[in-house]
């Protein structure tokens, strides 16, 4: 099966990602079914372990979104398990050299391309019989930039052989470089870092993605270059539906 994200991005066709923290099937599933491009599995920050992780990533393969994992760390036991699992793609936290994305994408790349190890048990099931033959082109690879260092050696992040691009994390990002997480931070430092990865990705031509909390939000990312955003995640759109709910039940 063909990534349809990496098709969205080669046609300049922004992707939208759904992002799960809550560990269900049955609402990976309801969220898979909304419209999403790609929904992601959080392993990192959501509250999901493996055994969870794998039925919601057979609950998405049901639905039209692309599954995608955003790994808890550059662990390549993990990686190569979720994407065993089925995921289409892989999203890293905390990426800060040349060295961590090449370790990062080589977990994602059967030899001689990596070091991936064969067993592609739900792979072959969600990408069909010649996935071992595909699986180093389709499986999509996210770098996260969202530390000082990561924005300093964002040339040679975006020079590795494999990366399809980078995933801000705006929250540790600012967190590092303002002293305040915040996820639409308008810190000149952070309006800045923002333009410089938007600007590097272009011109490497690599997919600039950025986690957002609205659509709102997202839409104005879309318009400021980004090719891939994430309008905040399952927990954050729950609330606010719930608030939005009462506020207008009890009529203010
Ligand atoms: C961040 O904002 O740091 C993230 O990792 C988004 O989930
Ligand atoms: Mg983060």
């Amino acid at each position: 099966r063909k990534n349809r994200l990496k098709t969205a991005f080669r046609e300049n066709t922004p992707i939208i990602n759904g992002w799960l923290a809550i560990p269900s099937g049955y609402s990976a599933e309801i969220i898979g079914h909304q419209g999403y491009d790609a929904v992601t599995v959080d392993l990192q920050h959501g509250m999901i372990d493996f055994a969870s992780a794998l039925t919601m990533l057979q609950a998405l393969s049901a639905t039209p979104a692309v599954p995608l994992v955003r790994v808890a760390d550059n662990n390549p036991a993990q990686i190569m398990r979720v994407l065993d699992a089925g995921a289409y793609g892989a999203i890293c936290p905390m990426i800060s050299s040349a060295e961590q994305a090449r370790r990062f994408v080589a977990a994602c790349r059967y030899p001689p391309l990596g070091v991936r190890s064969f067993g592609p048990a739900r792979g072959l099931l969600y990408g069909g019989s010649d996935y071992p033959q595909h699986a180093n082109d389709e499986i999509l690879t996210l770098a996260m930039i969202e530390t000082r260092e990561g924005l300093a050696n964002l040339d040679a992040i975006l020079d590795t052989d494999g990366l399809d691009g980078v995933f801000i994390g705006p929250n540790d990002l600012s967190l590092t470089l303002t002293g305040s997480a915040s996820a639409e931070s308008r810190h000149p430092e952070m309006l800045a870092a923002v333009n410089k990865v938007i600007e590097r990705c272009h011109k490497h031509q690599k997919m600039a993605g950025i986690f957002c909390t609205s659509g709102a939000a997202a839409a104005e990312r879309i318009a400021q270059g980004f090719h891939f955003v994430t309008p905040a995640n399952d927990v954050m759109q729950l609330g606010r539906a719930s608030r939005e709910a009462i506020a207008l039940a009890r009529g203010n």
